[in-house]
């Protein structure tokens, strides 16, 4: 008999509608009548995941066929979030499954909220990760993420007393149905012990590393459906586990415990993910995780090109590996142990090999964020890695000093630093070791040049080049806001959802009155939802008319949330003290976390929530101003929260933000933008045009030139009565005992390092500015459409077409 294939699946409501109550009976052991919701969110979930993998074979089958270049993408972090409704939308079965539904009284809007956030990231550089790998799989890329399979993800935030509280997250406690785990895809990674010459007679010596400590690596994947199912990637992170969970001789030799210890030892490689985003924790820990999901991937990679191309020679033309940050960048170091020790090959062209592989993405110039690791840490914990970067670094001097730099130069360049206690910089080898290295934004891009890499790009001119960020549209407008997305279909045809660049048909419209209502109706509803979830999670009532005033983002100094608690004070003191003028009706919302270790980030927070407590219980501005802290920010919070804002805050200091991708989520939803020339906030201006965005502020050049002169904020502060009287406020009690702010507000006095006090004014009044556009629903409304019209070239899927073609060298589809 010819072995039976399955049957494709029927994507009708009625065969989904069947499919579903088998899973329920089969799967789940459960009867229709008697089934809880998350019953049949499960359900639901296997009977998508079977169209998912008839999708997910053919593509693998593809790539296997065609041979085609594959793109490896190297993450710590993959900020995911929900995938069912992401899977849904992207398969086109939204309507059948809620018709399929709906046969057993179940709605499909209320069981997807049951379904855990993925956050093994924790902010900006885990979500672009995430909306990449959606987009290499929507342009035909055929991608492959890596990362790490965190048991606990990014921590549960809760405000206690106006103070943020961290609790452990437990995404997998239920299980997790999108997940294969791959038992006999695992790999050994080493740590510690020696580096041994060995010499046989007849070949040339070679270093052996025997590592005094071995643990595996083992695979789960996630599928990753693009748009229209037309190609499905995977996701596949590393989770560790004991060589031999219960090592044998220590059981027989009596030592029970002692073997369980060793086995838990492993698994806390990937147990917790790292809640810093600006300053690296210097934890042995950290760099365990970083080279035990470094080796495990690049043993995978070269296992995969060995067994289809035979050679190592051909692996650049066959592989192409992003650097995301610096996290992974004892890759460098690894693929040459691996291409040398392991494979025999020589030193010139391993490095030939390994710069060709290799590419590196920088997302952050802040210094206290790059990461360097004491040199003794390195060589204890990872040996013959060590030896190599020597070796690296010593080609690297002979290069430079070839080229005829100078000694000053030559040890800014080096991948030691000897300055504080000896360390290993990381950014430095990914340089090194990357044909390409980009920034994430125009701004970010040329500020690489000139800061943290001057040196490395003189000697490497051609090696720095801009991507700039982006975000996905299908689920940052498609199905964040369906019924933004239901009228853009209705006004200019379902062309965009192919191709987003369509959205532009909009533009023309801004001027139609009848659209531009229907818009701002959208809008309306959008907040209506919001509003609602903000009266059941705080018991506060706002009023959906007024203008939601949104900040939503890590909670950073840079950022500066404390400017805009500043100004709402302010506002607060203007509207008692003026009732006269006609104040425009304001929401501010905000939410967001804090490092764990990050005092004055914490306090920024305690402060949002006791300024929110006087301000909302005050009867006197009733109507006028309210200001909300939403706790436990995360990407299905951003979801509803995107389409719900009228304006969106990018006020980092200029020259700091790298890219941000928040802002361009918001303005795709219609929301007008008030920022700084910063990151990307710099080519929306460009896109959206002047009159669509609010921008003030000081530019990075002047945030530079006053931070070199050590003007301090006193005199700005004594100048300003509206400033003055808003610190003077907080520092005196209005909102907590007197003195409890006393630092964030010293600091504005002293050396205002991020530029709070030199903005302010100029924030204030641009903030007034927007009272009057307000004030004007058809200016408003017009502008807002404009947003969205022009944002198209914000996708992702333009960020991953330019990479495609100028990094990886890479197919795309189209
Ligand atoms: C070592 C500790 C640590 C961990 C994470 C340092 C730095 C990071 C990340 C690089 C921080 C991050 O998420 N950066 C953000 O990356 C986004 C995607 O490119 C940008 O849009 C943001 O501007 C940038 O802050």
């Amino acid at each position: 008999m010819a072995a039976p294939k399955p049957a494709p699946r029927r994507n009708d409501s009625a065969a989904l509608a069947k499919e579903i109550a088998e899973k329920l009976t089969y799967a789940i052991g459960k009867d229709p009548a008697t089934a809880r919701r998350h019953d049949w969110l499960e359900a639901t979930t296997l009977a998508v995941r079977d169209r998912i993998v008839d999708h997910w074979l053919a593509s693998n089958a593809r790539n296997n066929a065609s041979g085609a270049k594959r793109v490896c993408y190297l993450s710590m972090e993959f900020l995911i979030g929900r995938l069912l409704r992401d899977a849904i939308n992207n398969l086109g079965l939204s309507e059948a499954i809620r018709d399929a539904l709906s046969a057993y009284d179940v709605e499909i809007d209320l069981i997807e909220l049951l379904e855990p956030d993925a956050a093994l990231g924790n902010g900006g550089l885990g979500r672009l990760a995430a909306c990449f790998m959606e987009s290499m799989a929507s342009t035909g890329v055929p991608g492959f993420g890596y990362g790490i399979r965190y048991v606990h993800g990014f921590f549960r935030q809760e405000v206690v007393d106006g103070q943020q509280v961290e609790l452990p997250e437990t995404w997998l406690e239920h299980g997790n149905p999108w997940e294969f785990e791959r038992r006999e895809r695992a790999f050994e990674i080493g740590f510690g012990g020696k580096v041994t010459m060995i010499e046989e007679a007849g070949k040339p010596p070679r270093q052996v590393w025997r590592p005094a400590e071995r643990i595996l690596a083992v695979a789960y994947d996630t599928p990753i459906v693009g748009w229209r199912g037309a190609r499905v990637n995977t996701l596949r992170l590393w989770s560790a586990r004991a060589l031999d969970p219960i090592l044998l001789d220590a059981f027989n030799s009596g030592d029970h415990i002692g073997a369980l210890l060793e086995a838990n030892r492993a698994q806390s490689i990937t147990q917790v993910l790292y809640p810093a985003d600006s300053h690296l924790a210097g934890q042995e820990l950290r760099l365990r995780q970083e080279f035990f999901f470094s080796s495990a991937s690049l043993q995978d990679i070269i296992r995969h090109h060995l067994k289809r191309h035979g050679d190592l020679t051909t692996l650049p033309d066959k592989v192409a590996i992003q650097l995301n940050d610096t996290h992974p960048a004892v890759s460098v170091a690894e693929m040459m142990r691996l291409l040398i020790d392991v494979h025999a090959m020589g030193w010139d062209q391993a490095w030939d090999i390994t710069k060709k592989v290799f590419s590196y993405t920088n997302h952050t110039l802040l210094p206290e964020a790059l990461e360097t690791w004491p040199v003794n840490l390195f060589e204890r914990l990872l040996p013959r890695q060590m030896q190599i970067i020597y070796a690296i670094n010593a080609q690297i001097i002979r290069e430079a000093t070839q080229s005829g730099l100078d000694g000053g130069k030559i040890a800014a360049i080096s991948l030691i630093d000897e300055g504080s206690g000896r360390r290993v910089r990381m950014g430095q080898l990914a340089f090194v070791g990357s044909h390409a290295i980009n920034g994430v934004s125009a701004l970010h891009t040329e500020l690489m040049k000139k800061t943290v890499f001057h040196n490395l790009h003189e000697l490497y001119p051609e090696r720095i080049q801009n991507k700039t960020n982006g975000v996905t549209p299908r689920r940052w407008i498609m199905e964040c806001n369906p019924d933004l997305t239901a009228l853009v279909t209705e006004a200019i045809g379902p062309g965009f959802k192919d191709d987003i660049t369509k959205i532009k048909g909009l533009d023309a419209l801004a001027t139609d009155a009848g659209f531009r209502d229907k818009f701002m109706a959208v809008k309306l509803r959008n907040k209506q939802r919001l509003a609602k979830t903000i009266e059941e999670r705080l018991a506060i009532s706002v009023d959906p008319h007024a203008m939601f005033d949104v900040q939503v983002k890590r909670i950073h100094e840079y950022k500066r949330q404390f400017l805009n608690i500043i100004e709402a004070v302010a506002l607060y003191d203007q509207i008692r003290s003026h009732p006269e003028i006609a104040w425009q009706p304001r929401v501010k919302i905000f939410a967001g976390k804090a490092a764990p270790s990050y005092a004055n980030a914490k306090q920024i927070i305690h402060l949002a929530n006791d300024v929110a407590r006087v301000i909302n219980a005050d009867p006197s501005v009733q109507n006028l101003l309210k200001v909300v802290f939403l706790p436990n920010y995360n990407v299905s919070l951003a979801e509803q929260i995107m389409p719900a804002a009228d304006l969106s805050e990018q006020i980092s200091t200029a020259g700091l933000e790298a890219s941000g991708t928040g802002n361009m989520k918001f303005a795709m939803n219609g929301a007008l933008t008030i920022g700084t020339l910063d990151g990307a906030n710099v080519e929306m201006l460009e896109h959206i045009g002047e009159d669509n965005i609010f921008i003030f502020g000081l530019t990075a050049e002047q945030v530079a030139a006053r931070r070199a002169n050590g003007q301090g904020g006193r005199e700005i502060i004594e100048n300003s009565p509206i400033l003055k009287g808003a610190l003077d406020s907080i520092s005196h009690g209005v909102f907590s005992e007197p003195g409890r702010y006393s630092n964030l507000i010293d600091n504005l006095y002293g050396n205002d390092w991020w530029m709070i006090a030199a903005d302010f004014e100029a924030y204030w009044q641009t903030q007034r500015r927007l009272d009057t556009v307000w004030q004007d629903p058809t200016a408003w409304g017009t502008k807002a459409v404009h947003n969205t019209a022009r944002m198209a070239w914000f996708s992702s899927d333009r960020s991953i077409r330019e990479y495609a073609k100028d990094i990886w060298s890479a197919p795309t589809g189209a």
